[in-house]
């Protein structure tokens, strides 16, 4: 298929090499190779677009990001040049690529502010954040972002009208050293992104993020951090049991509301047709979008399975393309 969407799609800045090494020595099997891929920002992408039929891409910096550093002055200032890197690395590309917007997220104020400044100034199209925000004087504290104090930020992501990316970071810390310090091989992919994605969504929903900002459209990845297989137990739990416990003060609607109203999924990463085909009947093709997840994943795989992939042509357009041009108001692409 031409022309497709990508958007969850990582780069780093470059005088980061070192740092980007050792993060991928955690995981990729070859390091050099990955820290040179997610460096470049056009060039060899352009190729493996051009190879795979990806016409539009958008780009995020890579996690665990400003989001892994707690000194809130420093955090924005990172903040502040990735974005105006960015912006410029792309600026000859417009046809190609857009932004999504990093934020600082120690203080809500200086989160909408930055926001309205890449949305405005730089012309990006979203923003992704992962996760949690490491806070406190050695980092062991962490900023959810469900709490009130926040409705200032969300408020002006809806004003702005942009898609609020929710990206997984790897855990940190106390938490690090009590969950997953003994089960190493478990932080990433297989379940520790998951697991963080999928609490903070589910606090956004439980603690009325959605219904004090009903237009407010998160996406999150990987076929959607292991939530739809479970949207069924959520949603007895939530309606017979907690919602008359109390739940109903901050939640008032479903947890399947939520996920058409509010929620989006991407492929990224999760190139399962049949967990695919359970995202269609659960979640539906009119919210979920094409993803792959490089330079974690590589465009062969995403590409090659979702070329293939049997769909109706409807559908395949929607999560390939339309539903992302819609979302992110690409309209000239
Ligand atoms: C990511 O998307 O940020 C990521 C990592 C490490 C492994 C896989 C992955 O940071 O998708």
């Amino acid at each position: 298929m031409h022309g497709k969407i990508a958007l969850e799609e990582a780069f780093a800045l470059p005088r980061f090499q070192k740092k980007t090494q050792w993060w991928a020595s955690l995981f990729a099997t070859d390091p050099a190779k990955h820290a040179k891929e997610i460096t470049d920002l056009t060039d060899t992408r352009i190729k493996y677009m051009d190879q795979h039929g990806v016409g539009y891409t958008l780009l995020s910096y890579t996690a665990p990001g400003v989001q892994d550093v707690w000194d809130p002055k420093e955090a924005q200032a990172l903040a502040v040049e990735v974005n105006d890197y960015l912006a410029s690395s792309i600026k000859a590309h417009a046809d190609r690529f857009g932004g999504m917007a990093t934020l600082s997220m120690h203080d809500p104020r200086e989160a909408a502010a930055e926001l309205r400044r890449c949305i405005e100034q730089l012309g990006f199209k979203g923003v992704l954040v992962n996760d949690t925000q490491r806070t406190g004087a050695d980092g062991d504290d962490m900023i959810f972002y469900d709490g009130p104090e926040w409705d200032i930020f969300w408020s002006t992501v809806t004003e702005l009208d942009v898609p609020f990316y929710l990206h997984p970071r790897n855990p940190t810390g106390s938490i690090y050293e009590k969950l997953w310090a003994q089960r190493k091989w478990l932080v990433g992919p297989p379940l520790s992104f998951a697991q963080g994605v999928s609490l903070h969504l589910l606090g956004l929903v439980t603690n009325g993020v959605f219904d004090r900002h009903p237009r407010l459209q998160v996406i999150i990845g990987h076929l959607g951090e292991h939530l739809p297989i479970d949207l069924w137990r959520i949603n007895h739990w939530f309606e017979d049991v907690k919602k008359p416990l109390g739940l109903k003060a901050t939640c008032e609607k479903t947890i399947y509301e939520y996920f058409a109203q509010n929620i989006w999924i991407t492929t990224s990463g999760n190139f399962s047709t049949s967990v695919l085909r359970f995202c269609l009947g659960e979640v539906g093709a009119d919210r979920i979008l094409f993803s792959i997840d490089y330079p974690f994943e590589s465009f062969g795989d995403a590409c090659e399975w979702y070329d293939t992939v049997q769909l109706n042509e409807t559908d395949k357009k929607k999560i390939g393309k339309e539903n992302a041009k819609r979302l992110f108001k690409l309209g000239g692409y």
